[in-house]
This record gives C-alpha cells, sequence and structure tokens, in this order.
C-alpha cells in the first residue's frame, strides 16, 4: 500500500519525440536485452512486437540513472507486461533466460548474419534460411541466385560489417563534396543519421544534398553517381564501388526523394599516407545519399537524422495529437487542409507545439 501512495520515482513522456534521448545513458544492460529481442521479433516479421521491445528500452534510456529495482519502473509509458519480465529477471539474477536463449538460437545467429549482407532485408534472409544457409559463406558456392547489390556485399562482408568511425565518415564527406560541386557548384551536403546525433560510429554514412535555387538539384543524383563512377580504376585513390539505387524502403514509406544506396572504397585512415602507399590498405564504406529540393530541406533533415523510433514517434504524434500528416516532404494540416510551410527543424518543432530536441538528445 505504501508502494502506490509514494509518488513514482520518474517521469517520462509517452512519445519519444516529446523527450531527450542522449547518447550515452545509465542502462545499457537492459536496453542492449530489450533490443535483442526486438531485433529477434522483426527477424520474425512480427513488426509490433517488435516496436514495443524498442519502446520499452527507449524509454529506459531516457533515465537520469540506473534502474535498481522493478518497482521504480511504475507509472512509465511503453513498458508492456513481457518488458517488464525482461526486465525483473535481469535486475533479480544479472540475465534473462530468453535473451540468452535467444542470442544462441541457431535462427537467430542466421538472420543476423544473412542481414548483415548489404541488399538482403528479413524476407530474403529467411526465405535462405529454410532453405538451410545459414552463414554468409555458404552463399559463396550455392545455386542461390544474388542480385548485384548483393554480391558486392559478400563480397565485402567483413568491411561493411565493422562500423564506420566518424573519420571516416568526415573523410566520406570529403569525396562527396568534391563530386558534388563537381557537378553542381553551390549545392550544399548535410551529414545526417547516426553521425548527426553524436555518435562515434555508424554502420553507414548518410548525406543529404541540396541547392539554394529550387531546381537546380533535379537529376543530380545520376550525374554525383557517375562523377564518382569515373574515379574508379585511379590507383591508391579513393573511389567509388557500386550503387543500389532506391525504392529499397518499403512501399509504405513516403520518401520520393532521389536516393541511391553506394558502397565507396576508402583508404585507410589509420595509418599515415607512406603506409598507405606500401600496402594499399583500404575498406569498403556504404553512404547513403539522398538529393532534397531546397522547399523540403528542413523536412528532409529532420526526416533521416533519426533515430529510427524518433522519426516514427513524430510522425504518429503529428498524426493523433495534432491531426497533421508529417513526412521528410512536407507536413500537412487535415484540419485547415493545407501544408505548413518550414525553413528550419525548431520550425517544425513549433508547428507540431513541440519543445525543441536537439539532434543529440533523438537517440530514441
Ligand atoms: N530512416 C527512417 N526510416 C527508415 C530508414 C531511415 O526514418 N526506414 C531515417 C532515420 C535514420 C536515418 O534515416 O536515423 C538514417 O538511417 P540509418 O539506417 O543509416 O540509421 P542511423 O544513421 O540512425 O544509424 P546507423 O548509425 O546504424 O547508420
Ligand atoms: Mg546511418
Amino acid at each position: 500500500d505504501k508502494l502506490r501512495l509514494d509518488p513514482p520515482e520518474f517521469t517520462v513522456k509517452n512519445y519519444a519525440c516529446q523527450r531527450r534521448t542522449p547518447l550515452k545513458h545509465n542502462n545499457t544492460h537492459l536496453t542492449h536485452a530489450l533490443e535483442l529481442l526486438a531485433e529477434s521479433a522483426a527477424f520474425g516479421e512480427n513488426e509490433g512486437r517488435s516496436v514495443a521491445f524498442t519502446r520499452a528500452a527507449s524509454v529506459l534510456k531516457t533515465l537520469p540513472r540506473s534502474v535498481q529495482r522493478i518497482e521504480e519502473l511504475r507509472g512509465l509509458p511503453c513498458l508492456g507486461e513481457h518488458s517488464l519480465r525482461v526486465i525483473k529477471e535481469i535486475l533479480e539474477y544479472g540475465a534473462s533466460q530468453e535473451v540468452e536463449s535467444t542470442r544462441q538460437s541457431e535462427q537467430y545467429q542466421a538472420m543476423k548474419a544473412l542481414t548483415g549482407i548489404f541488399g538482403v532485408g528479413v524476407k530474403t534472409a529467411d526465405r535462405w534460411y529454410r532453405e538451410g544457409v545459414r552463414r554468409p559463406s555458404d552463399l559463396m558456392d550455392s545455386e542461390q541466385k544474388l542480385n548485384q547489390a548483393q554480391q558486392a556485399g559478400l563480397q565485402h562482408y567483413k568491411d561493411l560489417n565493422t562500423c564506420v568511425s566518424k573519420a571516416e565518415a568526415d573523410a566520406i564527406g570529403v569525396i562527396v563534396d568534391q563530386a558534388v560541386q563537381a557537378v553542381l557548384p553551390g549545392a550544399q551536403i548535410t551529414l545526417t543519421g547516426g553521425f548527426r546525433r553524436g555518435k562515434e560510429s555508424g554502420h553507414d554514412v548518410d548525406f543529404l544534398i541540396t541547392h539554394p535555387e529550387e531546381g537546380k538539384e533535379e537529376g543530380l543524383m545520376p550525374k554525383v553517381v557517375n562523377w564518382l563512377d569515373t574515379q574508379v580504376g585511379q590507383k591508391g585513390q579513393n573511389s567509388y564501388l557500386e550503387s543500389k539505387d532506391g525504392p529499397a524502403r518499403p512501399p509504405s514509406n513516403m520518401d520520393r526523394f532521389e536516393r541511391c544506396f553506394s558502397i565507396f572504397k576508402l583508404e585507410s585512415q589509420s595509418c599515415s599516407p607512406p603506409e598507405r602507399e606500401k600496402s594499399h590498405q583500404w575498406k569498403a564504406v556504404r553512404v547513403d545519399l539522398v538529393v532534397s529540393p531546397f522547399s523540403q530541406f528542413a523536412f528532409a533533415v529532420l526526416g533521416w537524422t533519426g533515430s529510427k523510433l524518433f522519426e516514427r514517434d513524430l510522425r504518429r504524434y503529428a498524426g493523433q495529437v495534432k491531426n497533421m500528416s508529417l513526412n521528410s516532404h512536407s507536413l500537412f494540416d487535415s484540419h485547415q487542409r493545407c501544408f505548413l510551410r518550414a525553413t528550419s527543424e525548431e520550425e517544425i518543432f513549433s508547428l507540431l507545439g513541440l519543445e525543441y530536441i536537439p539532434a543529440c538528445d533523438r537517440n530514441a
């Protein structure tokens, strides 16, 4: 009874876009476990379950200190019965049986390895799994048909599953800027994705390209890709290896920008130029390029900065709370039946009636 009368330990808002989620937090032992279950549910194409675990983990990321007892979580949003059970077990015994057996399971490990191939999604990985494929190496001498992106993904498997550092991201930025300036002087590139949120490493490097003169950006992507392409073969230089054009995102996603998933060949950042010359050390790096018209740029930056859960909740909040529809192009007010213009992220938050959350606090 005393417990019930005590005020809650923490207060957390319902939507991820209403709260600050820094990169470093105090409950990684719990969030890693919940995120593994989220990943496993996604492998089983159970999106609802996957999002539920992701939301639970995200709530724990906003807490100002590490959770010691399950009672402290009373009154918090997004913590379902299943997530609470897992958290309780970890707090009491140091680990969760379900999490550990999932981690060890053949299916989880195979799906993790196979979806780790550039160009391979859950559906393909699952089909291969049911046909007996367990590891990327199983694909080398099998009958399975691989498209061009997947072949590149297999070829550079190790590199592409090694984290990209901020230094490498910056080096890629220099190359992309060179290419963009060569084909459209005055164009601007912006680093988005995890690196814009302050991450020190990521699985790829995301860039948004625009030009202050509306319309100049039209047809830019093929020119940039072509410029990068012609750099291949220049010995010892950074170059462009592979591209995979969109749309690779689910059709439900309303993104209609010119987009290109690429693989760059980047000279090793860790050794000095003379050493590099001798050893020809380089690394394959995934790069995601998106072109946006200037008038949509604020929406595009907001939409491509993430995190994925932050984006999901921004859109959900817009729809459920404000009767508006938000995507990476625009904000539509369904009540007034008109599009609301904005030239900065701050303005978009304000139109949504939200307190501004800087990119470094969008690590939901
Ligand atoms: N994005 C999204 N929905 C998708 C794909 C992307 O909202 N289906 C947005 C949010 C992401 C951003 O684009 O943060 C970049 O996508 P990434 O997959 O590169 O994600 P991150 O950059 O956040 O993480 P990582 O460090 O793993 O690259
Ligand atoms: Mg990224």
